[in-house]
């Protein structure tokens, strides 16, 4: 069988899907497809229609979005790292962080992290709502996290890889994390683990 192949430039959301291999030790190809240069050819497209990144071929089989593709490495690749979910109930609220932070966080931060590099300019109403916006999902996070050190409870999981991720854009889009010191500790934690950096 091939190795897996994940493709997308670290300078992506691929760096997700990086993250989480490292996190499990896996032997992978990188394929560093650029998102705004190399996805939309016939043979990407191939791998993933929607002509995005992440993307990764496992052997033979094909997966997009990365919080899908975080899900899948961990549950089939973890050998007592401990990303896993180690039950149905732990599996349910890995998939609700995720499908969380893509639904409720991930948009706003986008949309303040590419206004403040001057790569996707928007109109201050617009960013204003952004900012409105993440401020209930915060608190949320807020909350949870002050009665454990993981979202899952007392060890990392892919379900802190995955939110962590999103997370990370707080900074670029510039939110005020004072309000936010669980949030702020538990990031640091995520993100100083050395399969983060990479
Ligand atoms: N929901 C998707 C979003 C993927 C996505 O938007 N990737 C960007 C790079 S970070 C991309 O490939 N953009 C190319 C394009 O939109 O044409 C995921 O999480 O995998």
């Amino acid at each position: 069988m091939s190795k897996l192949k994940i493709y997308g430039v670290p300078q992506s959301r691929a760096s997700r899907a990086l993250w989480a291999a490292r996190e499990l030790g896996l032997d992978f190809e990188h394929v560093a497809t650029h998102f705004a240069k190399d996805t939309n050819t016939p043979e990407f497209k191939q791998v993933n229609p929607n002509a995005r990144v992440p993307a990764i071929d496992d052997g033979g089989f094909k997966l997009f979005e990365s919080m899908a593709i975080n899900l899948y490495l961990a549950k089939k690749y973890d050998k007592g790292q401990g990303l896993k979910p180690n039950s149905v109930e732990e599996d349910a609220l890995a998939t609700q962080w995720s499908f969380w932070v893509m639904t409720e966080l991930e948009k706003p931060l986008v949309t303040m992290l590419l206004h403040n590099v001057n790569m996707r300019p928007c109109e201050p109403a617009t960013y204003e709502q952004c900012e409105k916006d993440v401020r209930r999902p915060l608190q949320v996070l807020e909350e949870h996290l002050a009665g454990r050190p993981y979202l899952l409870g007392d060890r990392f999981t892919i379900a802190d890889l995955n939110v962590a991720s999103v997370m990370m854009w707080a900074r670029g889009a510039k939110v005020d994390m004072a309000p936010y010191p669980k949030i702020a500790d538990w990031l640091k934690r995520c993100i100083s683990r050395p399969a983060a950096k990479g």
